[in-house]
């Protein structure tokens, strides 16, 4: 049996995995061959998995916890769409705050299913807003030096560091960034990109489509540390229904939401890893996006829609205490939803600190 190309795709919150996952999809899917995409979530009501969805992926979800805590059920998610889609290829997006996925995820992968797939090198993402600021050792960065470690780890195991987002830097910061992260990581290799335009992307095509002793840098990590960094970072999911009287504007709607959680998250100094709105109605919808204090708002995803009901799905990871994070989501969807002449009921919501990462398998040698 032909084995299945298995491409994990890593990097912070909001680094831009989903939106380089959908543009590899789309890369593949266009020279003939089938795809299917693995989201991962801590909690139910991932904004991910229902926008690769609506953008017509083949997508399953592992939710509850990490891959690598939940390394049967990803295995089992490969094969459910290995059952109805039959898919050449699958990139699965791992947890934006988990790391050591060489270790617990890569080398299983490679030595106990190494008949069914075959693993790509992998890249990690590396996040400007929040990375430039960590590299340069800034204090104040908004994280704290646990929540660093893990940024810095998760950029130690990758195969090739992936700079994202060059289309909003300055050649300057550019410069600065490829030189620090050279200097800090000497032997990977450093690539440039934007997953939203797609510049630099054929650095990313070209290093997956390489074979040979990749996934193999088993890290050397403190997990008191990294459990304690992970639960610093708040994590909310929450499902609302908005109903109004008449028409309103889905994309203003969610862009207000957004701006709404980044001003009460800025007044109070607490720093979002990535915020995420996703507004649903009938075949329509929009995705709104704020990455860390210092970036605006986005709509990465617009519904050019007009709606008088919508489904909207809220996920939150902030640097904060999860009730605060609840406190500051429930607000801006009664304000927001009352500017806009609607009424919303909030159907499901969970919001907590991520429990200590407990990995099905972890190699401590690579094989
Ligand atoms: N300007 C610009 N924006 C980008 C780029 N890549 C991603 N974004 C934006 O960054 C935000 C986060 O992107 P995602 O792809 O959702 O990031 P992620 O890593 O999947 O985030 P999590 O799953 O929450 O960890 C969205 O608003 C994207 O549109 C890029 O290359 N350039
Ligand atoms: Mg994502």
């Amino acid at each position: 049996m032909k084995r299945l190309r298995f491409i994990l795709i890593g990097g912070f919150l909001g680094a831009g995995k989903t939106t380089a996952m959908a543009r590899l999809a789309r890369h593949y899917m266009e020279r003939g061959q089938r795809v299917g995409l693995v989201t991962n979530d801590q909690a139910q009501d991932l904004v991910d998995t229902n926008s690769l969805r609506a953008q017509g992926f083949h997508t399953e979800e592992v939710a509850g916890a990490c891959f690598c805590c939940r390394f049967d059920d990803l295995v089992g998610k490969v094969s459910l769409l290995q059952g109805g889609e039959r898919p050449d290829v699958i990139i699965a997006e791992p947890v934006g705050s988990c790391t050591d996925l060489v270790a617990t995820v890569v080398q299983p992968l490679r030595d106990l299913y190494g008949d069914r797939f075959e693993v790509a090198p992998y890249p990690v993402l590396f996040k400007p807003s929040q990375g430039l600021r960590i590299l340069r050792n800034e204090t104040g960065t908004g994280f704290s030096p646990k929540a660093a470690y893990i940024f810095r780890k998760q950029l130690e195991e990758a195969d090739a560091i992936l700079i994202n987002r060059i289309d909003e830097m300055s050649p300057a910061e550019l410069t600065e960034l490829a030189a620090l992260t050279a200097k800090e990581y000497p032997n990977t290799p450093v690539l440039q990109m934007s997953a939203k335009t797609g510049q630099g992307f054929e650095g990313l095509t070209e290093l997956l489509d390489q074979k040979g002793a990749f996934g193999r840098k088993i890290l050397d990590i403190d997990y008191d540390v990294y459990a304690e960094g992970e639960a610093e970072m708040g994590w909310l999911n929450a499902a609302a229904q908005v109903t109004a009287p008449r028409p309103f504007d889905l994309d203003g709607m969610l862009m207000k939401l957004v701006g709404r959680l980044r001003e009460g998250f800025g007044k109070l100094g607490l720093e979002p890893g990535h915020l995420k709105v996703i507004g649903l109605r009938e075949g329509s919808f929009g995705v709104a996006n704020l990455v860390s204090s210092n970036m605006q708002p986005e709509l990465s995803l617009p519904s050019r829609g007009q709606v008088a009901e919508a489904e909207v799905i809220v996920n939150a990871r902030v640097a904060a205490d999860p009730a605060m994070i609840e406190q500051q989501v429930r607000q801006a969807l009664t304000t927001v939803s009352q500017e806009f002449g609607a009424k919303v009921e909030v159907r499901s919501l969970q919001s907590f600190r991520p429990g200590r990462p407990t990995p099905t398998h972890r190699y401590a040698m690579a094989k």
